[in-house]
């Protein structure tokens, strides 16, 4: 083949594939101007250099240095044209028309039992009670023996605790998820205690916690190994078991009026005699009210009573002087109770067909 026929087909090539890349409007069409074109195997360029060979002999140098020439300005003018395309706004996205409907956001919201925890903090604290928090992770002092729960009492058992095997825990001095929040008690009068100037008297206190506690408790429609507590404390001078059910039945009419599901003042607060070691006496207490479709029953919502005097003197109080008054509530059986919930474990699902509906 003659020198002129094999760099005439070469230079004609070379333009239409430059023509190809320039007026290619998408990644997709210029990739195929490429494989067209700069194909390793069947592209046009790769064709051109197999008629190489026929090229007289004398003209293959000259013929092959153009070559080589021609084929870095065709990948030169493909880099070009995937250059322009990556910062073309069209071919990045999508034309805008402003006609069409948009995408509603899908809005969040809290949590069933967040939302109950807020409605009860917010309640309490318009009852000047503080919320304060304490630790799940919980030692021995503050779970049981500060709470009047001696070494052979059954709530201590293995059973019926999360103990954990963790450093820093002996079986002298075991540590455990905490079994109920009325550990905060504990922690909250020390602190107080701590923070009394010698010969004072340390000052009263009206404080709630919320909080998550667990028990190996197999779950089924009413229990869950993990699940809330609000607990309630209020120590002062002259307290009494009235001031426990007044504190206790305004917390449920509040809570239900304030839910518009029930009306506040048709709750009533029922104590039944109980036991706790850390109150005496001890109560159990059971709620009555009405929903919305006029249905009405009990409902234990926990236990309450008045701080044992051990537990006073535990911390540094002094029961000659001051009295007290603890309840512990199920957060989450409030919450099911508003809400018609009938398994407590639906809560715990995250589905959101379920979680939605709050
Ligand atoms: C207590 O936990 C005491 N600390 C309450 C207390 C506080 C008494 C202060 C006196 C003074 P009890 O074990 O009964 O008590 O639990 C209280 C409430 O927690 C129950 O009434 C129930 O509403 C809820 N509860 C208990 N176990 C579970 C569980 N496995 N799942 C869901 N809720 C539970």
């Amino acid at each position: 083949m003659a020198l002129a026929d094999f760099l005439a087909n070469l230079e004609q090539l070379a333009e239409q594939a430059e023509s190809a890349f320039s007026s290619a409007g998408s990644a997709e069409a210029l990739e195929q101007a490429r494989v067209e074109f700069l194909g390793a195997k069947a592209g046009q360029l790769r064709k051109v250099q197999q008629g190489l060979g026929q090229v007289d002999k004398a003209d293959k140098p000259a013929a092959g240095k153009r070559f080589n020439e021609v084929k870095r300005l065709v990948e030169a003018a493909f880099a070009a044209s995937q250059q322009r395309l990556a910062h073309s706004p069209v071919e990045s996205q999508p034309a805008l028309d402003v006609t069409v409907p948009g995408v509603p956001w899908r809005i969040g919201h809290l949590h069933p039992i967040t939302q109950t925890i807020r409605r009860m903090q917010d309640i309490m604290g318009r009852l000047g009670f503080t919320a304060v928090e304490g630790p799940e992770i919980e030692d021995d002092w503050h779970n049981f023996e500060a709470l009047n729960i001696p070494l052979e009492h059954p709530a201590r058992d293995p059973l019926e605790n999360f103990y954990l095997g963790v450093a820093g825990a002996t079986s002298a001095s075991p540590l455990l998820l905490r079994s109920q929040t009325s550990t905060v008690q504990i922690r909250v009068m020390e602190d107080c205690v701590a923070s009394t100037a010698p010969g004072e008297d340390p000052p009263p206190v009206r404080v709630i916690s919320l909080g998550r506690v667990y028990r190996p408790d197999t779950a089924d429609a009413t229990h869950y190994p993990m699940f809330h507590q609000i607990e309630g404390l209020l120590v002062d001078r002259g307290v009494t078991m009235a001031h426990l059910k007044s504190v206790l039945r305004l917390f449920c009419q509040s809570y239900f009026a304030a839910t518009g599901e029930g009306q506040g003042e048709q709750v009533h607060v029922r104590f039944r005699p109980s036991f706790f070691p850390f109150t005496e006496p001890s109560v159990e207490v059971d709620m009555n009210w009405t929903n919305a479709a006029g249905q009405s029953s009990w409902m234990e919502m926990g236990g309450a009573g008045m701080v044992d005097p051990a537990v006073l003197r535990a911390v540094g109080y002094d029961p000659e002087q001051v009295t007290g008054f603890a309840f512990g509530l199920g957060v989450e059986r409030i919450c099911m109770r508003q809400h018609g919930i009938t398994d407590i474990r639906a809560l715990y699902q995250n589905d959101v067909r379920f979680l939605e509906q709050f």
